[in-house]
């Protein structure tokens, strides 16, 4: 028997795929699965590592002897918000195969709303046959990055080899190649450049409600596709939801590909469902693979218990 202290988890991905997981991840260390009905009053003083999504708030003071915690997601928003945490490491999930799928659903979009997919989709629909005039180059459009993360570092590089014209904004001056970037003193500057909007920002205070009329306004109205066009992959929370349909009724934005909504599922009710400039995926981006997620938990703890220190530790004071 392993002399490791456990791994306490407490996911939101399929109970199969945990299960299926764990058959091959940490093999040299006891798991407390707190999927398991069986684990629900288990004694967790000796959990020295964490995997959380939204765990149940009381986790944190049943496993007292906590050493980091790691989040099931490349945001922290979920646990940083909701519970008193400890002063403990959180560690946010990086990993090459979220990264790439986050770059193919920007692409992906950003490409659909230059070859008119959403007009084509609906002459299909009806069988009309008719080659929309003036078909723009990507390097006509000017793509602006809202957060140049990890995965908006990634998004901006992928953009810029389909053609497209990009530009990123982040809070810290950056410098990547071949991009021009901005920093937060100058989103206006940024924003007057951009016709495709790409949100990839943390839920933080101060991204909280960011996307608002006042900052569509602000978007560059003269730009080859006919009016400006807002993505957001980042978080919903992000987003005024009322303001943003109202900008999409009233021609203040032309259209908007949205993964991530203010509240999640989407209601049924949302106006956003049915509008016809909107394309709606359900939080589906870049989802996490469970075994990439415990590979990287595994890389993470070898280094602790190499005496390195974590990577992709969030800052507590920027809340990401
Ligand atoms: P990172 O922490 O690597 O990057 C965050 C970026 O946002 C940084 O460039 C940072 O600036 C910038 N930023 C943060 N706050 C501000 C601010 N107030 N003003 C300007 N820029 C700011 O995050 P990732 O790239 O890994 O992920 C981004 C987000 O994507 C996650 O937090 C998560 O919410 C979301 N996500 C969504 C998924 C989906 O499926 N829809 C999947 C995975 C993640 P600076 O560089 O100066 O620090
Ligand atoms: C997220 C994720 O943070 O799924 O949204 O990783």
């Amino acid at each position: 028997m392993s002399e490791k202290r456990p791994v306490a988890i407490d996911l939101r991905f399929a109970r199969e795929s945990v299960v299926a997981a764990l058959r091959t991840s940490f093999k040299d260390r006891p798991v407390i699965d707190l999927g398991d009905p069986a684990n629900a009053d288990r004694d967790l003083s000796d959990a020295e590592f964490a995997v959380v999504w939204k765990p149940d708030p009381a986790l944190f003071e049943r496993a007292s002897g906590l050493r980091a915690i790691f989040s099931g997601g490349a945001g922290v928003d979920h646990i940083l918000s909701a519970y008193e945490l400890p002063d403990l490491p959180i560690v946010r999930f990086v990993d090459r195969s979220l990264t790439d799928r986050m770059s193919e659903w920007v692409v992906w979009q950003c490409l659909h709303h230059l070859r008119n997919g959403i007009a084509y989709a609906g002459q299909q629909r009806d069988r009309v046959w008719h080659e929309i005039a003036d078909q723009p180059e990507a390097r006509d459009v000017t793509v602006g990055v809202m957060g140049l993360g990890v995965l908006g570092a990634d998004s901006v590089r992928k953009l810029k080899v389909m053609g497209f014209d990009v530009i990123g904004w982040s809070r810290r001056a950056k410098s990547i190649d071949d991009i021009e970037t901005f920093d937060a003193a100058v989103l206006d500057t940024f924003l007057g450049r951009a016709d495709i909007l790409v949100g990839l920002l943390p839920l933080t205070e101060e991204t909280r409600g960011i996307y608002d009329r006042t900052l569509f306004s602000k978007l560059r109205r003269t730009g080859s596709l006919g009016g400006p066009i807002f993505l957001n992959a980042g978080r919903g929370g992000s987003q005024k939801e009322t303001e943003l349909i109202e900008c999409l009724t009233d021609g203040t934005l032309k259209a908007a590909s949205l993964d991530v909504f203010e509240k999640e599922p989407l209601a049924g009710d949302s106006p956003l469902w049915s509008m016809p400039n909107v394309i709606v995926t359900p939080h589906a981006a870049a989802a996490s693979d469970v075994r990439a997620l415990f590979r990287h938990v595994e890389a993470q703890i070898a280094r602790v218990e190499s005496g390195e220190p974590l990577e992709h530790v969030v800052d507590r004071a920027t809340g990401y």
